[in-house]
Formats: C-alpha cells, sequence, structure tokens
C-alpha cells in the first residue's frame, strides 16, 4: 500500500516511475524477506543447538526428595548417617538403587579405617567419553554422628544425585568421561577421597581433567562461595552466578573438603560452598540477603542440621550451577 501523503502530493508523470519504484521495492523487501527468513532459520537452528547443549533447569523439588529419604534414612537408624554406622549404609543404598536405576555403572569402593569398614560408591556414566579425559564431581555422603548431616552434606550428595539423573534423562553424550563419587569419612578427616585417590593408578589420575567437589550447598544463612583454586574451573561457576544476577566471593576450602585429596595428587579442583559456621558479614547480608552476624549454618555439625535446616534458593541455584558446570566442561 502506497501512502496517502506519497499518492497525493506526487506529479500525474511520476506515477509510472513511482510505481516502478514500488515494484521494486517489494521485489527487495521480497528479498529481504527470503534473505532474513534463511538467517532467521539459522539463527533458530543455533538457538535450537545451544538449547540442545545447555544444561537442563535441575528440578529443586527432586533434590529436596533425595533429602527427605536421607533425613528418612538417619531417623531409622539412630539419628545419623556416619561412617561405620546402618544410616550411611541406608544412604548409600538409596542413591545406588536410583543411579543403577538411570542406567549407571556403579560400583562399592571399599576401605577399612579404625576396624571399620567404609564404602565410597562410583557412578560412571556409561555414553560419550571420545576425549579419553574424565570429569568428576563428588560429594562425602557421611554425616557426623551428632545428627543427620541434610546440609553437611545431604545437599551435595542430592545435588549431585539430580544432576546426574539429568545427565541420564538427556542422553548426554559428552567428549570427557562422566563420574560421579559419594565419599565415606570425610568427617574423620577425608579418608574416603585419600583411599579412593589411593587406589588409582597415576595414568588414570592424570586422564582426570578436573575434580569438581560440593560440600555443604544448602546452607539456610546462605552464602555463594566459589572454591578459589583453578581459574579455569572457578570461572565457569562465577560467570554463571553473575548471569543469575548473583556475586560470589572466593573460598579458600583448603584441607577442609574431598578435593583437597585430589588437589593433593595433581588434579585441578573446584567447587561451591554455600558456608558452615563461619558468620555472615553486613556486606554479605546486603549483597545475598539472610541474617548479618549469624552463621550460614547456626546447625553445623549439630543435631538441628535436618531437612528443616536448608535454605532451597541456595539448594535451587547451586544445583543449576553444577548441571552447567557438568555440561560445560565435559562438552
Ligand atoms: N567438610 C565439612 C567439614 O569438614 O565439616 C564442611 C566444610 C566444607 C567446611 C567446606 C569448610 C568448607
Ligand atoms: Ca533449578
Ligand atoms: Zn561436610
Amino acid at each position: 500500500m502506497i501512502p496517502r501523503n506519497l499518492r497525493g502530493h506526487r506529479p500525474a508523470h511520476g506515477r509510472r516511475s513511482l510505481r516502478r519504484a514500488v515494484v521494486a521495492a517489494l521485489a527487495s523487501t521480497a528479498l529481504a524477506v527470503t534473505l532474513l527468513g534463511t538467517a532467521g532459520a539459522q539463527a533458530s537452528d543455533a538457538t535450537a543447538e545451544r538449547a540442545r547443549l545447555a544444561a537442563p533447569d535441575i528440578p529443586v523439588a527432586n533434590v529436596q526428595q533425595h533429602l527427605k529419604e536421607l533425613q528418612a534414612a538417619a531417623n531409622a537408624n539412630g539419628g545419623n548417617r556416619a561412617f561405620g554406622r546402618t544410616g550411611y549404609r541406608a544412604s548409600l543404598n538409596y542413591i545406588k538403587g536410583r543411579l543403577d536405576q538411570a542406567g549407571f555403572q556403579t560400583r562399592i569402593h571399599q576401605f577399612s579405617y579404625g576396624g571399620r569398614t567404609g564404602y565410597n560408591l562410583i557412578a560412571d556414566w556409561p555414553k560419550g567419553g571420545s576425549s579419553g579425559q574424565t570429569l568428576m564431581a563428588g560429594s562425602h555422603l557421611d554425616s557426623v554422628s551428632r545428627g543427620p548431616g541434610i546440609n553437611d552434606n545431604g545437599s551435595g550428595s542430592a545435588g549431585i544425585l539430580e544432576v546426574a539423573l539429568a545427565v541420564a534423562k538427556a542422553d548426554l553424550q559428552p567428549a570427557d568421561h562422566l563420574r560421579f563419587g559419594w565419599w565415606d569419612a570425610e568427617e574423620l578427616g577425608l579418608i574416603g577421597s585419600q583411599r579412593y585417590v589411593a587406589s588409582l593408578p597415576q595414568s588414570e589420575l592424570s586422564r582426570i581433567s578436573a575434580y569438581v567437589n560440593f560440600d555443604m550447598i544448602g546452607s539456610p544463612n546462605p552464602g555463594y562461595f566459589v572454591y578459589q583454586d583453578d581459574p579455569s574451573i572457578s570461572r565457569v561457576f562465577v560467570d554463571w552466578y553473575r548471569s543469575k544476577g548473583i556475586e560470589t566471593e572466593y573460598t579458600s576450602v583448603g584441607g577442609r573438603s574431598d578435593h583437597a585429596s585430589f588437589a593433593n595428587r595433581g588434579v585441578t579442583v573446584g567447587g561451591t560452598f554455600s558456608g558452615a559456621e563461619g558468620i555472615k558479614s553486613s556486606a554479605q547480608a546486603r549483597k545475598w540477603g539472610g541474617t548479618a552476624g549469624q552463621a550460614f549454618d547456626r546447625c553445623y555439625h549439630a543435631s538441628c542440621d535436618t531437612t528443616a535446616n536448608i535454605n532451597e534458593r541456595a539448594l535451587d541455584l547451586n544445583t543449576d550451577a553444577i548441571a552447567h558446570a557438568l555440561w560445560t566442561l565435559s562438552a
């Protein structure tokens, strides 16, 4: 349609040339539409490809359900899930059952410590792995004997379980082989993870591209900490959190969790952490919400570390961050 002002003010002799111009304009519009159509299709292909490669949003309700199961395992076994106790085996059986059902190859790595038997759970994803490298994620599954250990470390254990189940659901075929580990006797001094790395020949250890650790990721007064270790790993977490509008802080977890067993053997490590007995500062409370002057987890290593001791937003963000990191680092 020719705009009214153009029509009304054109001299008579100009009508033909105007018509030609309109025809030409229509033709070039058609060309533009064709070109745009192609570009649009390419853009949506790229979007679809990105969506296919991107990690899914992990449903936090499923992670909470795993925490309920771990709480039930403690309740039925004297109130804890500690090394050498029946609550630990009940926890391991639950996680192993879910992984077996989803198609993981699981095995129990046994060790003895202080006259008792420890049990690490190792789960290999059978698909992908063409690079010859292994990306590993792990969490300690044992609690202290004082309580059920739902934030420490049901949270990490449930988080990586749900991410593993998402790997199966997506039928992921990553370049790197994916392996998950649940460690026993962390609370006695990183014993399970140390025994695991000691069981691996150096040739296998050097094929581990990275080990990422998740120990306490649902603290009730949460902080958003990223392990300050390898920058190529930490950046993946920091950038992801920033994309969600959250500024993280680096933390040196040092020897306080199982990544240290891997780092000591020269493996690249990383992880996230929502805080333990440390006190949230007022600057941190302004940045992250929650209560300044109070511990990130007031129930750390206490009997009140139950399913009530979880901040769902922190649990949700961290599990989504784990999925993003595993998808990205293994691609
Ligand atoms: N690994 C836990 C503990 O030894 O009690 C808690 C913890 C995790 C502490 C990460 C500091 C950093
Ligand atoms: Ca989520
Ligand atoms: Zn812990």
